[in-house]
C-alpha cells in the first residue's frame, strides 16, 4: 500500500511525500509531533501536520536565518532563539564565535524528538554555550535582556506562535536587545500569504529604524519562496561590510551576496512598500 503525507499548505493546496516509514506520531501537551521517512526528501518533521524541516533542504532555512543576521552584527556574543527546538539553528549559530546562546522552546518534545530523530541537525544543542529554557518566548523576552541577536525560528502565526507575530512582541524583543541589536524572524510566503507578511513588515517597522525582508526557496514550505525580516537598531544592512569576517562553512549561504539578499523581487518589494502589488 502506498503510503503518503500531505501538508494542507492552503485548504485548496496541499504538498504530498511518499513516505517508506511514519517514524514516531506522538500528541504532546502542545501539538501532535510527527517523523515521516520519505522516499525523495529524506526524513521530515512534522508538528500539527505542518512541514518543520526536512533533512533534504533544511540548511537553506536555517543558514539563512542564521548567518544573514550574524554577519550583519559582525560581533554577536549573546544570542537567544526563541523556538527552533529541532536545533538547526543554533547548529549554524555555533558555528560562529559566539559566548552564549539561550533558546527558548515552549515544548520539550520537540527537543526530544529532534535529539532521537534528527542528530544531524540536534547536534549542537548539547554544546556547553547553548543554554535551553522550556518557557514561552512571548514572556521570556519580557523578562530577560543584553541580546546582540534574536532569532525567531517559529511556526506559523497559528495558536501558542501568534504572540510572537506582533508589534508588542518585537518591542519586547527591541527591549531586551543590545545597543547594537538585532532580530530576524521567519515571516511566511509572500506568493501565499501577502497580507500576512506585509503586516509584519508594517508592525516591525514601526519598532526597528532599520527594517529589511530577505527571502530564500524553500522547496517544502507553502509557495516555495519564503521571506525572513530583519529589525536592526543600529546597523543598516545594506551598507555593513562582511567580506573580512571569518570564513564560515555553508552550503546555501554565501557571504558574497550578503547585501544583495535584501533586494527582493520587485513584488515583495512592492508588496512591504504601502503600493500594494
Ligand atoms: N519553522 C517553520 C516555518 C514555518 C513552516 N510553515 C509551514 N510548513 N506551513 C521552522 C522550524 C525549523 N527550525
Amino acid at each position: 500500500m502506498e503510503l503518503w503525507f500531505s501538508e494542507y499548505q492552503t485548504k485548496n493546496v496541499k504538498l504530498s511525500f511518499r513516505i517508506k516509514e511514519v517514524l514516531y506520531t506522538k500528541q504532546s501537551s502542545y501539538q501532535k509531533i510527527a517523523v515521516y521517512e520519505t522516499e525523495d526528501f529524506g526524513r521530515i518533521l512534522t508538528l500539527d501536520d505542518t512541514i518543520m524541516l526536512t533533512t533534504k533542504d533544511e540548511y537553506i532555512y536555517h543558514e539563512m536565518i542564521s548567518h544573514v543576521p550574524m554577519l550583519t552584527h559582525g560581533d554577536a556574543s549573546r544570542v537567544l532563539v526563541i523556538g527552533g527546538g529541532d536545533g538547526g539553528t543554533v547548529r549554524e549559530l555555533l558555528k560562529h564565535p559566539v559566548k552564549e546562546i539561550h533558546l527558548v522552546e515552549i515544548d520539550k518534545e520537540v527537543i526530544e524528538t529532534s535529539k532521537k530523530y534528527f542528530p544531524t541537525i540536534s547536534c549542537g544543542l548539547s554544546d556547553p554555550r547553548v543554554k535551553i529554557y522550556f518557557e514561552d518566548g512571548i514572556e521570556f523576552v519580557k523578562k530577560n535582556t543584553g541580546y546582540d541577536v534574536v532569532i525567531v525560528d517559529s511556526t506559523d502565526p497559528i495558536g501558542p506562535a501568534v504572540g510572537l507575530f506582533s508589534a508588542e512582541f518585537y518591542k519586547n524583543v527591541f527591549e531586551a536587545l543590545n545597543e547594537d541589536g538585532i532580530l530576524v524572524a521567519q515571516t511566511e510566503s509572500p506568493i501565499l500569504f501577502d497580507n500576512l507578511v506585509k503586516k509584519i513588515y508594517k508592525d516591525m517597522s514601526s519598532v526597528f529604524p532599520y527594517t529589511n525582508m530577505y527571502s530564500a526557496v524553500i522547496p517544502t514550505y507553502p509557495g516555495a519562496l519564503w521571506t525572513f525580516t530583519m529589525g536592526s537598531k543600529t546597523i543598516n544592512p545594506l551598507l555593513k561590510e562582511v567580506s573580512s569576517l571569518p570564513h564560515i562553512d555553508t552550503k546555501f549561504y554565501r557571504r558574497e551576496l550578503q547585501k544583495s539578499y535584501f533586494i527582493l523581487p520587485p513584488f515583495v518589494s512592492n508588496l512591504i512598500s504601502d503600493r500594494g502589488v
